[in-house]
């Protein structure tokens, strides 16, 4: 069966990615949904920016029942060697705002299926991206201090933990993954596949390459996009597309879904990318100004920022395009998409 994470993007003679499966350029966001983002009230647990009351309502249960889960799949703090288990669960229960899960159990339940189904699907996502946010911060990569508001795993636990940290939490993602129940669509192999695809040398390894080998380079906007679709907008198409399987959505839905994570992850960079130069390190929970610092490929860099902000509102108004044929039951997925463009974290 051909699968979504198979086909490498296509590299032209000059090395450049093309990305004709892409949506183009789209018209600006509703600028009344906007407003009424803007001005909604922001209490402390909020974790999406500035999520309307109605949005809130599904994320706050979205995100215990994700956190329960993860306790419940992780190994205890106290199982031997208990370093290595502090060092997974310091990562996992950080306060990191839980997109990807949120976004999987809400991709389950538009597909007809239920938010516990997609547990393990969550949770295995959650596991690779803290793996990532792990390894990203170490010295030898983008060397961070500060990681979701608190020190990074190195600086508490040592470079060394920090490295088997992201390992162990990688490799438990796939255990977690097969508590999965299989459905007549998608067996456990697929749904392994998809995760081990998305985080393999070819989507967010390959954007973590190439977001290293570009640094005080001028990228094309090609390579750009590239990266931004590997490093983030890859897991994050998975973990709705895990969702979805979880729900034995039709191939039709599947798609339709795939194309709004794609749209979504390159919007949620983007605005990444902005709230890098525009936010403050207190805000953001992790150090600010740092793409600037290592000379980034990023939009702001590369278009400004104005023109990187009606970017990610093009691309949002081409994630909720995507979600068309879902009609009124995609209200809950349209508002996680909105309350991202507004975000400040
Ligand atoms: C294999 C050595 C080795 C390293 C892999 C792949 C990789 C390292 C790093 C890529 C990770 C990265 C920084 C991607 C960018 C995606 C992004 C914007 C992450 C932050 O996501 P949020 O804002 O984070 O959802 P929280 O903390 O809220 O979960």
């Amino acid at each position: 069966m051909a699968h979504h994470f198979d086909p490498a993007p296509e590299v032209l003679a000059n090395g450049v990615y093309a990305f004709e499966s892409l949506p183009g350029p789209l018209i600006s966001p509703p600028e009344r949904s906007l407003q009424r983002l803007r001005f909604a009230h922001r209490t402390p647990s909020a974790h999406f920016g500035f999520p309307p009351m109605e949005l809130q309502n599904y994320i706050r249960p979205a995100i215990a029942k994700v956190d329960s889960a993860l306790d419940r799949f992780l190994p205890r703090a106290a199982t031997k060697p208990a370093t290595i288990h502090k060092a997974m669960r310091y990562s996992i229960f950080a306060g990191g705002k839980r997109l990807r899960p949120v976004l999987c159990l809400a991709a389950a339940e538009l597909c007809g299926g239920s938010a516990e189904g997609a547990l393990p699907a969550a949770c295995a996502v959650e596991c690779v991206h803290t793996y990532s946010l792990i390894h990203d911060d170490l010295p030898c990569m983008d060397d961070d201090d500060l990681r979701r508001g608190r020190p990074t795993n190195h600086k508490v636990f040592g470079e060394g933990t920090a490295v088997l940290a992201g390992d162990a939490l990688l490799t438990h993602a796939f255990e977690i993954l097969t508590h999965a129940k299989p459905t007549t669509r998608y067996g456990t192999g697929a749904l392994v596949r998809e995760l081990a695809q998305a985080s393999g040398s070819r989507w967010l390894i390959a954007g973590q390459v190439l977001d290293l080998e570009n640094e005080g380079k001028k990228v094309s906007k090609n390579t750009l996009k590239f990266i931004h679709l590997s490093k983030t907008a890859a897991l994050l198409t998975c973990a709705i597309r895990l969702g979805a399987m979880s729900a034995n959505a039709t191939p039709a839905k599947l798609d339709a879904l795939t194309r709004f994570g794609q749209s979504l992850g390159l919007a949620f960079q983007v605005i990444d990318d902005i709230l890098d130069v525009t936010q403050s390190t207190e805000k953001l929970g992790k150090t600010a100004g740092k793409d600037v610092a290592a000379t980034k490929a990023t939009y702001p860099a590369l278009f400004g920022l104005a023109r990187a902000r009606a970017i990610a509102a093009e691309l949002t108004q081409g994630a909720l395009a995507a979600l068309k044929p879902f009609g009124k039951r995609a209200t809950t997925m349209r508002a996680i998409a909105e309350s991202l463009l507004v975000r400040e974290y």
